[in-house]
């Protein structure tokens, strides 16, 4: 009997099913015990599925392009020694994953936090990579950082540790090899002393960090552009549906770089913020976060170091220890602290509560199974590496600045990265359209697959 058409396309679709999982058995057994990177990965080849099988050169023994993408070019880890105010000898370690240079130079954050390991900076990496094909940027794809606290160590300390970070790191980065920035823990402070390392020991003034400082080569907007960015990128999501950012209620988790940004674009837009957070709980301010109440954030997180429980001391509101915010009534959601943040559960209850968007503003915040939650009640999700993809964009503009020796405007790279945001929203429709439904998590590893994929096809098995 001859094998009807819909029995060939169910046994093209097992056996790319069946790819799919003989290459997570794969990961799995290579990259033992690091399960965000698997998680990572897992995500990306299940958004891939029709794709390969459309075009199987993608998924060709002769290529292997998703057993490349998921090896990392280069890792190198290395030793931090320092010494602490109190002249005792601390010892950290250092790693950069140079994940993909299809594109251009090896681009993404270094991350300072006690939680690092390989595993975390590999899947941080690995997503870098389809984030920065998505900015239309010439970016390839890194992260690094170290085990390092910040917190609670002295400026002199943290000082010593970058001057001996970047005395290992100087020989493997440079503007047109690897070029860093900042991510958790790494902000204004941390970038000065980094540069000012590898400026000591290179004799070279180049723009091989971006989050500089606006008098030595960083970009206007650079500090704003993830959190802004994130915000643009739920606008265009609402437009789809004509909604628009002013009368929501806003729940941003953290009070980093991003989440005091991301609150304010929403307070700008006439949104409500209602809460931010940190390692330790959440506030809930029902009356809303304004321009004020936003200053007295930055100046106790970036200048004073302090707990975000100070502001509802301050402002007499609600302070929920050892609590993340999923729990109140909000319209959109801005995940903005780290990864795995917001769980099965928790995705419930925003729904429960009549949640209609989510922004990630952090990589990875959502677990797979919350993404399950909001994609099954349809409600509009943006993964981060679509939505807060505006803080590497504007790195990319802050090395086209240093290149050309000028620096541009606020409302010219403003304008230039809401203009990235709406590029990245289209890719993520093209890519993501079921029906009436934006698939952006499969629009966005579609769209940013294809770029890497098809550059790493021009260029060789390298
Ligand atoms: P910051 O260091 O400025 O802020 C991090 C915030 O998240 C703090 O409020 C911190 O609280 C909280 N946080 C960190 N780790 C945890 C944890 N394990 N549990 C609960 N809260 C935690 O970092 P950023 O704002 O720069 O980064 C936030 C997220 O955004 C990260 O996922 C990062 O990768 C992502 N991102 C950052 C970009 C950037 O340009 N900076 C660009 C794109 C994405 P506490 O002080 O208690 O640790
Ligand atoms: O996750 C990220 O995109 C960042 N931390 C920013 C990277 C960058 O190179 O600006």
């Amino acid at each position: 009997m001859k094998p009807s058409k819909k029995n060939i396309k169910n046994k093209k679709q097992r056996s790319v099913k069946n790819m799919a999982n003989d290459f997570m058995k794969e990961i799995v057994r290579k990259n033992p015990g690091e399960i965000e990177f698997h998680q990572a990965v897992e995500e990306v080849v299940s958004s891939l599925t029709t794709l390969l099988k459309e075009n199987p050169i993608y998924k060709h023994k002769k290529f292997k392009i998703l057993e490349r993408m998921t090896e990392p070019e280069r890792i190198i880890i290395f030793r931090v020694p320092w010494l602490d105010d109190k002249g005792d000898a601390q010892i950290n370690r250092g790693i950069r994953i140079e994940m993909n240079s299809a594109l251009g130079p090896y681009k993404g954050g270094l991350r300072f936090h006690p939680s690092v390991n390989l595993g975390i900076l590999k899947f941080l990496a690995f997503e870098q990579v389809f984030k920065n094909s998505l900015t239309t940027l010439p970016l390839g794809g890194g992260k690094g950082g170290s085990d390092f606290d910040p917190k609670g160590k002295s400026d002199n300390e943290v000082m010593n540790f970058c001057q001996s970070f970047m005395t290992e790191l100087q020989r493997h980065i440079g503007p047109n090899t690897d070029v860093p920035a900042g991510d958790i823990g790494v902000g204004a402070r941390e970038v000065g002393y980094l540069f000012g390392q590898y400026k000591r020991l290179r004799n070279e003034f180049t723009g091989v960090l971006t989050g500089k400082g606006l008098g030595w080569g960083g970009s206007l907007i650079r500090t704003e552009a993830t959190g802004y960015g994130c915000v643009y990128f739920a606008q265009k999501m609402l437009e789809t549906r004509n909604e628009l950012i002013e009368g929501k209620i806003c729940a941003v988790s953290g009070s980093g770089n991003v989440a005091q940004h991301t609150a304010e674009k929403i307070i700008q837009l006439n949104g409500k913020v209602v809460t931010l957070s940190d390692s330790d709980g959440y506030i809930y301010d029902e009356d809303g976060i304004d321009e004020h109440k936003l200053a007295f954030v930055k100046k106790l997180k970036n200048i004073k170091r302090g707990r975000i429980s100070e502001y509802a001391d301050k402002f007499n509101c609600k302070y929920f220890p050892g609590k993340r915010p999923w729990e109140v009534k909000c319209d959109i959601a801005f995940p903005s602290a780290t990864q795995n943040e917001l769980n099965e559960g928790e995705a419930k209850d925003l729904i429960k509560n009549g949640c209609i968007c989510v922004a990630e503003g952090a990589n990875m915040p959502s677990t797979p199974e919350a993404i399950k939650v909001f994609q099954k009640a349809k409600i509009l999700f943006a993964p981060g590496k679509a939505a807060n993809a505006g803080g590497v964009a504007v790195s990319g503009l802050e090395m086209s600045q240093n290149s050309e020796r000028l620096s541009w405007s606020r409302e010219e790279v403003d304008k230039k990265l809401f203009a990235i945001m709406s590029s990245i929203h289209e890719q993520c429709a093209k890519y993501g359209k079921e029906g009436d439904y934006i698939d952006y998590v499969k629009g966005a590893n579609i769209g940013g697959f294809i770029k890497v994929a098809n550059a790493m096809l021009d260029q060789g098995l390298v």
